[in-house]
């Protein structure tokens, strides 16, 4: 399977994340992929390629144009406006306000377009960002030629991006936009398959409507983790899109037997749907270790995960997500990659 992999995302990393009260070096940091790298190359998947330049027009069709303009100016805007440090989000818009009124100052805007503030913007974040997509852009329109699968190994990672918010790490949403690419390309129905530890808000907010992209999520309950407000079982699509959003919230603790058998749901749905492309949100943040969060998979399972993903048959391209425990994320990806290639 190939690989497609920018430098570029070195350009995103903030100094700082808001997280238990104090500033910290951000979990989601360069280091992370470096690990991916040096796994793939140890066992053998060293077909790794750059992206090329990203494309911003599939971008600009699915996203709210505002918000893709906002994260491109929102350094010069934010020095412009003589803040010190890097762009964090201090007011959002909470109950009984405006959801809907954008603000003219900077700092207003922040807050508006942003979702959750442990995420910091920089000078390289939108560069980073679109290095990100370009990978992503490029592992489908591999797929699109013809191949089975590829990964992409994107970095910052997407799926809490909304069609106008960051947060979670996330800027653009890789995954929904590869979905969309697929769609455009004649895949008349595409699921999408997140699998990282988190709910992947984002992308069931993108599709929530829409009958011809089905989203399944495995994650954290969201009494118990982040994002909190979205991600329970009963939101399952609205209007065309009524069905076509499963959500499996699990709760601390959970194990392999347990996700495993989500996994399994999700798979036979999917096939039940009549998909005719898969994208896999790939976060490896279910490990036991990772720092962030609270599911016990082991190594090991990953590549039995990545095994029964394959047996779909489907055409795939696998989005890098989360996965915080920095040395075991190269060993984890690797394993979801060579069980799929395994089946
Ligand atoms: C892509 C992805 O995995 N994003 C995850 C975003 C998680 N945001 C909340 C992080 C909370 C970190 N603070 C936990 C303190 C543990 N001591
Ligand atoms: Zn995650």
């Amino acid at each position: 399977m190939k690989t497609f992999y920018s430098e570029d995302h070195r350009m995103h990393f903030p100094q700082a994340e808001l997280s238990g009260g104090e500033f910290v070096t951000p979990y989601e940091r360069p280091s992370r992929v470096e690990y991916v790298l040096a796994r793939l190359k140890e066992r053998g998947m060293s077909d790794i390629n750059d992206p090329g330049p990203v494309d911003l027009t599939p971008a600009r069709s699915l996203l709210d144009p505002g918000f893709l303009e906002f994260l491109e100016t929102a350094w010069d805007d934010w020095k412009a406006a003589g803040m010190a440090g890097e762009i964090i989000a201090a007011n959002v818009p909470a109950r009984h306000m405006h959801l809907d009124r954008i603000p003219r100052n900077i700092d207003g805007k922040v807050g508006y377009y942003c979702h959750a503030s442990e995420t910091a913007i920089t000078r390289g974040t939108w560069a980073a960002a679109c290095s990100s997509l370009a990978s992503a852009q490029a592992a489908q329109r591999h797929v699109a030629a013809g191949a089975r699968a590829a990964f992409a190994l994107c970095r910052p990672p997407g799926h809490h991006a909304t069609k106008d918010q960051f947060g979670g790490y996330c800027f653009l949403n890789n995954a929904a936009i590869v979905a969309q690419m697929m769609r455009d390309g004649g895949a008349a129905k595409v699921a999408v398959l997140d699998i990282d530890f988190h709910h992947g808000n984002g992308t069931q907010e993108i599709f929530y409507d829409r009958g011809d992209v089905l989203f399944a999520s495995l994650h954290g309950a969201p009494e118990d983790s982040y994002p909190y407000f979205i991600g329970y079982a009963d939101e399952t699509g609205r209007g065309p899109g009524e069905g076509a959003n499963i959500n499996y919230p699990m709760l601390p603790g959970t194990g392999y037997d347990l996700w495993g058998q989500a996994l399994d749901d999700a798979i036979a749905k999917i096939r039940a749907w009549g998909a005719d492309a898969l994208v896999v949100s790939l976060g490896v943040d279910a490990y036991k270790e990772d720092p962030i969060s609270f599911f016990k998979l082991d190594s090991p399972d990953f590549m039995d995960a990545g095994r029964r993903i394959g047996k779909m048959g489907l055409p795939t391209v696998f989005c890098m997500e989360g996965g915080y425990a920095i040395e075991a994320v190269g060993i984890n990806t690797v394993n979801v990659l060579e069980g799929f290639e395994d089946a």
